[in-house]
């Protein structure tokens, strides 16, 4: 499913966000920037040991925020990091929209035209995914509407038929 808003095309995708050739995809990092199972050990795993390697050059990032290293093998150039919240620490909600426009931002920075999000916080992290749907989605739209984006293409890879379908039916909510 698409939708266009402002010239950017918002897609839902359902699969496994390490097959993508976006030219980031976005890895639901930690603070410390260990990679460890869900969507980071699919980019540990298909993307080789630099990115760890970058990441532990870079030391850490606070909950919120975004940094990039390469794509190691993945067939995107870059991996950007963006640290969600753990459901129930404090604060979930802005820090999930802060880790979605960091992510964005940083992508724009760099003059990228197409980024993949997975469900930041919903796996290993527990954030509830209608909620998270809801925040993930309304950050990204306000942000194109808000924005001359250099970014074209924001797909959104939902890893199970139900995450799929809670952020189909947000979207539609969202975009009419
Ligand atoms: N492609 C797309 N989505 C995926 C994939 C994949 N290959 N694998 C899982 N998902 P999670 P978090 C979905 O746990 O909750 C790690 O240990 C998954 O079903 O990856 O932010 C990190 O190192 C869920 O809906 O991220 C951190 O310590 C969503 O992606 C911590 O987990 C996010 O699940 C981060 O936890």
């Amino acid at each position: 499913m698409q939708k266009l808003v402002n010239r950017v095309t918002i897609e839902l995708v359902q699969g496994d966000i390490t097959d993508l050739a976006t030219d980031a995809v976005v890895n639901a990092a930690n603070e410390s920037l260990q990679m460890g199972g869900g969507v980071a050990g699919a980019i540990r795993r298909r993307g080789g040991p630099a990115i760890q390697r970058e990441c532990d050059d870079i030391g850490g990032t606070s909950v919120g925020t975004a940094i990039l290293t390469t794509g190691g093998n993945l067939k995107a150039r870059y991996v950007i990091h963006a640290v969600g919240p753990r459901w129930g620490e404090g604060d979930e909600e802005p820090k999930l929209i802060s880790a979605v426009e960091n992510a964005l931002k940083l992508a724009e920075s760099k003059q990228l035209r197409s980024i993949a999000f997975p469900a930041i916080s919903t796996g290993i992290f527990g954030f509830p995914k209608a909620q998270a749907a809801n925040l993930i989605l309304s950050t990204t739209i306000d942000h194109v509407k808000n924005t001359k984006s250099t970014l074209r293409h924001i797909v959104f890879c939902l890893f199970d038929p139900a995450s799929y379908s809670i952020f189909e039916k947000t979207l539609k909510k969202l975009v009419p």
